[in-house]
């Protein structure tokens, strides 16, 4: 594959995003503009995806994190034919349409993720690297069932939301290697250039985290090629490619300002950036040679899903009990469960619930726990859990650290990958920590299951920091989001079994 053909690429997708955002008379050019010279290497050399089938379990997962950057990741769905007509990409921006604004998991086929609120995106990215790594310690028997990456791109938007240093933190932690991360370095945010409120050393930083930093050129495809090469290899540690670019590349007026980030270029920079780009004036032009390129990838694509898919054959043929298991889990399905029944009721419902988690994840395998560093108060751990780690991928009980918001961003990236039900735990009154995760799980419809203790009036010494007050209203405020408050350990044990039922939303 030679560099011209990325550059048209890169360049029909600058194209598309400037025109639907021009269309739309809304949306963030800067963002696509800046990446696309990264997302044509990664997309045509790295990455392991069949358009046809989105959903193929063992695809490497692309998480934009900047969802404000849309028109980037639709451009590509629709060059490589994912379920996305020209029509819908003529629909950016509007109601009900397959082009939202912003990334939204179950309106596009192709999105890995609802992203927007900045820092969700990598927090998410952080979960799916993580399930694979749980899922390949439990299923790569004799067969490599499991091995794709997660792939994300982040801005300094995100990098400056707290959030993505919990996560960051968490990542290098736990030696989450196959997660790959492209950070969009162009020193531009909303408000103009990064020195107004940004000087992190970004490298060290990362590096403190135990990750490998590399940096490249972020026009410069040999060089994105080779430091991909490189984190690819790098198995124990996550990587950072730190992508030199410049904000809304080849606009000749604008790039490099804060003026492309959020808003149309204007009719008659649309004109100039096509020209000094050397691509067609004609609006939402596609070259024919662009569009046989990509069938090209998405062939192969599909030919390397073929090949998985004989591996599950093999596997069905060699190891039937692994392969169901399989099947399972794919599924996301929790088969008939027997829950306790207490005969002595008066008990503190968390103590409850651990007993309720001790009866049922060993009979649901898929149910993965942790907390947020309370696990004794939460009593999320069941009996025979045994503590995830790099040294134990086949842990089923996370520690997430002191990182509540972390926690619920990372169990939505759990429930997204699949094969994994996550339920996690901390003290009500921080609920109000991780609320806007709790939000992201809502929107998203994931069985999430976040558990909250310590409600009661009688909280005791702990005092009013500790005390929730309006948070079982704010909670019951949120669309979409199941909270139950069983009030005694009878109540606690049926809580547990219409939270697992509902399979398409969280559950407090
Ligand atoms: C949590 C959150 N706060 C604020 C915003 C609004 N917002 C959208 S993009 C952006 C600036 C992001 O800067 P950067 O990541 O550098 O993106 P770029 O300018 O490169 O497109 C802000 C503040 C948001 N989407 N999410």
């Amino acid at each position: 594959m030679n560099n011209r053909i990325l550059q048209q690429l890169a360049n029909t997708v600058r194209g598309l995003s400037i025109d639907a955002i021009q269309k739309a008379n809304s949306g963030h050019p800067g963002l696509p503009m800046g990446m696309a010279d990264v997302a044509s290497v990664l997309f045509n050399k790295h990455l392991k995806f069949n358009p046809k089938n989105p959903d193929w379990f063992d695809r490497d997962r692309f998480v934009l994190s900047g969802g404000h950057g849309s028109m980037l990741l639709y451009s590509l769905l629709h060059i490589y034919g994912y379920n996305l007509t020209m029509d819908d990409l003529k629909k950016f921006r509007q109601l009900h349409s397959k082009t939202p604004g912003h990334l939204e998991v179950q309106e596009t086929e192709g999105v890995e993720t609802t992203t927007g609120p900045l820092g969700q995106g990598i927090a998410n990215a952080v979960g799916m690297a993580l399930a694979e790594t749980m899922l390949a310690a439990r299923f790569n028997q004799e067969i490599e069932l499991i091995n794709h990456f997660t792939f994300s791109m982040l801005g300094d938007g995100d990098l400056q939301e707290g959030i993505s240093h919990e996560v960051c933190a968490f990542a290098g932690h736990n030696k989450l290697g196959k997660l790959i991360a492209f950070y969009d370095s162009n020193k531009i945010t909303i408000d103009g250039d990064t020195s107004l409120s940004f000087t992190d050393d970004t490298r060290k930083r990362f590096e403190a985290y135990h990750w490998q930093v590399l940096e490249v050129d972020g026009h410069n495809y040999d060089e994105i090629d080779q430091a991909i090469k490189q984190a690819k290899v790098e198995t124990e540690k996550p990587s950072l490619i730190i992508c030199k670019t410049i904000i809304g590349y080849g606009s000749p007026n604008k790039q490099g300002t804060h003026h492309v980030h959020g808003a149309p270029l204007g009719d008659d920079e649309v004109a100039l950036t096509k020209k000094n780009l050397g691509i067609s004036e004609e609006n939402f032009y596609i070259p024919k040679e662009v569009y046989e390129f990509a069938a090209d990838i998405a062939a192969k694509g599909a030919e390397v899903e073929k090949n998985w898919n004989n591996l599950l054959l093999d596997l069905q043929k060699s190891n039937s009990e692994l392969y169901r298991q399989f099947k399972t889990i794919v599924n996301n399905e929790i088969g008939d469960v027997n829950f306790p029944y207490f005969k002595e009721g008066k008990i503190a419902t968390r103590k409850a619930s651990g007993e309720v988690l001790s009866v049922i994840t060993s009979q649901i395998p898929i149910m993965v726990g942790g907390s947020a560093d309370l696990t004794p108060s939460n009593n999320t751990r069941a009996k025979g859990q045994t503590s995830y780690s790099p040294g134990n991928r086949q842990g089923n009980y996370i520690h997430y650290g002191i990182r509540e918001f972390g926690m619920g961003a990372i169990m939505n990236g759990i429930a997204l990958h699949g094969g994994i039900l996550p339920y996690g735990g901390t003290f009500f009154v921080f609920s109000d920590y991780m609320r806007p995760a709790v939000r992201l799980s809502a929107m998203m419809g994931l069985r999430v299951v976040y558990v909250f203790t310590h409600d009661s009036i009688g909280l005791g010494e702990d005092g009013p920091t500790h005390q929730p007050v309006e948070h079982l209203t704010s909670l019951r405020a949120m669309p979409n989001l199941l909270v139950l408050r069983p009030m005694d350990a009878n109540e606690t044990s049926v809580a547990w079994q219409v939270a697992l039922k509902n399979t398409n939303r969280p559950s407090a």
